[in-house]
C-alpha cells in the first residue's frame, strides 16, 4: 500500500516557539521505520513544504494518508483529512501523535477512519497489513470509526521505535535548535520521576525512568549525520546510572557532537562533576526551568527545587561555560510588582537565552481543575493551547495590563539580559536574525492580543 506520512503546517494564529525550536518530525521517522518493509512510504512534512496536500494527493496517489499532531493541531488534522478525502473519498485517513495519546477524542470526526491513541510496532503492522487486505478488527491502541471509536480497554504507552532519519533527507538542512543549524533530535532515556505538577511530560512517558534499548540508540546515533544532537529527555541528569551509559557511549562510540539537552536543577546541582565531562565530550547547552522567583510557587508546582536552589544551578553552570535556556512561568496572579522581581530574579541568573510563558493548566493535569473556573478559552479551543497564550484570567491585574507585563520582560530579557554579542559570534548573524525574526513575531502576536483585550 502506498502511505502518505504528514506533518500539518504552523497554526498561524498560534504562538509558537517553532521558529527557535524546530525539529524533526521523530514520531513520523519511526512510524516510517516500521511500514517502509511492507509499503511505499513517503514523508510530507508540510511545516517546510510549499506543496498543498490536494496536489501532493495528486501527485503521489497514497491509498492511506498518516497525519501527526499536536495540541494546537486538532482543526488542522481534520482539516487535512477531509481535504484528502475530497481528492479521493476510497483515501483512508489515519491520526496519530501526542494529542492523540492525550486526547483521542478530539479527533472523533467522519473524516478521520484510525486514531492512534498509543503506537508501537505491533499495531502498526496490524493496522496497516489489514488495510491493505480490507480487514478489519479492533486493535489495541487503534481508535477505529467502523466501531465508533471503541477501545480494545487494553493500555499502553508510545513504543519508541529507531527512526529512519533517511525519510527526511530532503528536509534535514532545515531542522534547528536555537542558533544550532542543523540538529537532530532523539531520546536517550524517557519518563520523569520529578512529577512537576504543571508539566505534561511525565503524563506522556510514566513517572518512570528507564533508559532506551542501548542497541537501538547506538544503531540512531550511528546514523545521525548532524552536528548537533538534542536530547528531549525530561531531565537528562536523573542518575548515575544514565549519566555513566550515555558518557561511557560516547566514548566508545567516538562521537564528536554539539549536545544539547533539557536538565533540572536539582541534576545540575548533584551531578556538577559529570557536567564537566559532557562539556568536554561536547555539551554546548542545558535547557533548565527555573520557573519562578517564589519559593511558595515552587511548592505549589510541586518543584523539587527551590529559587535558592537556581541560583547555585545558574553560578555551577557560568563557571563550567555551559549556556542556560531558561523557561519560566508566569503565575496568574502575578501584579507588575511580580513581573518586576521575575526581571530582577532573571537579572540574577544571567541566562544565555530566556523564554516566559504564561502557567497553562493543560486539560490532562489535575491544575485544569483548579483553575477550571477561571479559564479564559474552553478545552476544546484547541489553538489557544500552545502554552504561549494567557489561559488563565489574571487576578490582580486585568488581562491587558497583563500581556503588557509579559511583552516588557520578553523585550527586557532579549535587549538586555541575553548576551547578543556573545550570541553572534557563537551563531553566526544569520542564525542570530532568524531567531530575531521569531522573536518579532511573539512579541507581534502578543501586542494584538493586548489591543483585543
Ligand atoms: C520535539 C518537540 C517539538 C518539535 C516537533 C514535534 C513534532 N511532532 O512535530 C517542535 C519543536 C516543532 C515542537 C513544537 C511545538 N510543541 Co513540542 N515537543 C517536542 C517534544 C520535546 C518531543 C516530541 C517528540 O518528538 N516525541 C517523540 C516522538 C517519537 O513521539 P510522538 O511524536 O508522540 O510519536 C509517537 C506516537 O505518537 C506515534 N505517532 C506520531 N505521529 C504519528 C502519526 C501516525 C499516522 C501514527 C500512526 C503514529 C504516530 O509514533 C511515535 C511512536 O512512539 C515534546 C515533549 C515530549 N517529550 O513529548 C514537546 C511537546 C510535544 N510539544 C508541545 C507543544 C505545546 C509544542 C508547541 C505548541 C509549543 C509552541 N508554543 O511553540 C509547538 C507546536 C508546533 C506547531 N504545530 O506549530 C507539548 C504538546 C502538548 C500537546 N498536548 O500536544 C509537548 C508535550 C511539550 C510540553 N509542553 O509539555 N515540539
Amino acid at each position: 500500500m502506498k502511505i502518505l506520512l504528514v506533518r500539518p503546517p504552523r497554526i498561524k494564529q498560534a504562538i509558537t516557539l517553532s521558529d527557535f525550536m524546530f525539529s524533526e518530525p521523530l514520531g513520523l521517522e519511526m512510524v516510517y521505520g516500521i511500514l517502509k518493509s511492507n509499503h511505499d512510504v513517503e514523508i510530507f512534512d508540510m511545516m517546510i513544504e510549499d506543496m498543498s496536500l490536494t496536489e501532493k494527493i495528486k501527485s503521489y496517489s497514497p491509498g492511506a494518508v498518516g497525519i501527526t499532531s499536536l495540541c494546537i493541531d486538532v482543526n488542522k488534522v481534520i482539516g487535512l483529512c477531509s481535504e484528502a478525502k475530497t481528492v479521493n473519498t476510497s483515501i483512508i485517513t489515519v491520526v496519530g501523535g501526542t494529542q492523540a495519546y492525550l486526547n483521542p477524542k478530539a479527533f472523533y470526526h467522519e473524516s478521520v477512519d484510525h486514531i492512534f491513541e498509543y503506537t508501537n510496532s505491533s499495531n502498526l503492522k496490524k493496522l496497516y497489513d489489514f488495510l491493505s487486505l480490507n480487514k478489519s478488527e479492533i486493535i489495541d491502541g487503534v481508535r477505529s470509526k467502523i466501531f465508533g471509536y471503541k477501545s480494545s480497554r487494553i493500555k499502553g504507552r508510545n513504543e519508541y521505535m529507531l527512526p529512519d532519519r533517511s525519510s527526511t533527507a530532503k528536509y534535514r538542512g532545515e531542522y534547528s535548535y536555537f542558533g544550532y543549524k542543523p540538529a537532530a533530535i532523539m531520546e536517550f532515556g524517557t519518563g520523569c520521576e520529578k512529577v512537576c505538577d504543571f508539566c505534561l511530560r511525565w503524563r506522556i512517558e510514566g513517572a518512570k525512568e528507564r533508559l532506551i534499548d542501548p542497541d537501538l540508540t547506538k544503531n540512531d546515533l550511528n546514523n545521525i549525520t548532524e552536528p548537533t544532537i538534542m536530547f528531549m529527555d525530561n531531565d537528562f541528569l536523573a542518575n548515575n546510572e544514565k549519566l555513566e551509559a550515555f558518557t561511557r557511549l560516547v566514548k566508545e562510540l567516538d562521537l564528536n557532537k554539539n549536545y544539547i539537552m533539557y536538565a533540572s536543577v536539582k541534576g545540575v546541582i548533584e551531578y556538577k562533576e559529570y557536567l564537566k565531562e559532557l562539556k568536554s565530550l561536547g555539551l554546548k547547552a542545558l535547557l533548565v526551568g527555573y520557573e519562578t522567583f517564589s519559593d511558595d510557587e515552587m511548592t505549589d508546582y510541586h518543584k523539587k527545587s527551590t529559587t535558592s536552589d537556581n541560583l547555585e544551578a545558574s553560578r555551577i553552570l557560568r563557571e563550567l561555560e555551559i549556556d542556560v535556556w531558561a523557561s519560566f512561568m508566569a503565575h496568574p496572579d502575578w501584579n507588575k510588582n511580580d513581573f518586576k522581581l521575575l526581571r530582577n530574579y532573571i537579572k540574577k541568573l544571567k541566562p544565555q537565552i530566556t523564554s516566559i510563558s504564561p502557567l497553562t493548566p493543560f486539560p490532562n493535569l489535575p491544575m485544569y481543575e483548579k483553575y477550571r473556573e477561571s479559564l479564559l478559552y474552553t478545552a476544546d479551543d484547541f489553538e489557544k493551547w500552545s502554552f504561549g497564550q494567557v489561559m488563565i484570567m489574571p487576578s490582580e491585574i486585568s488581562l491587558r495590563s497583563y500581556y503588557w507585563e509579559l511583552l516588557k520582560t520578553n523585550l527586557f530579557v532579549n535587549l538586555f539580559v541575553n548576551n547578543n554579542t556573545e550570541m553572534i559570534k557563537k551563531f553566526g548573524l544569520k542564525n542570530i536574525f532568524r531567531i530575531l525574526a521569531g522573536s518579532l513575531k511573539a512579541v507581534k502576536k502578543y501586542i494584538i492580543l493586548m489591543m483585543e483585550n
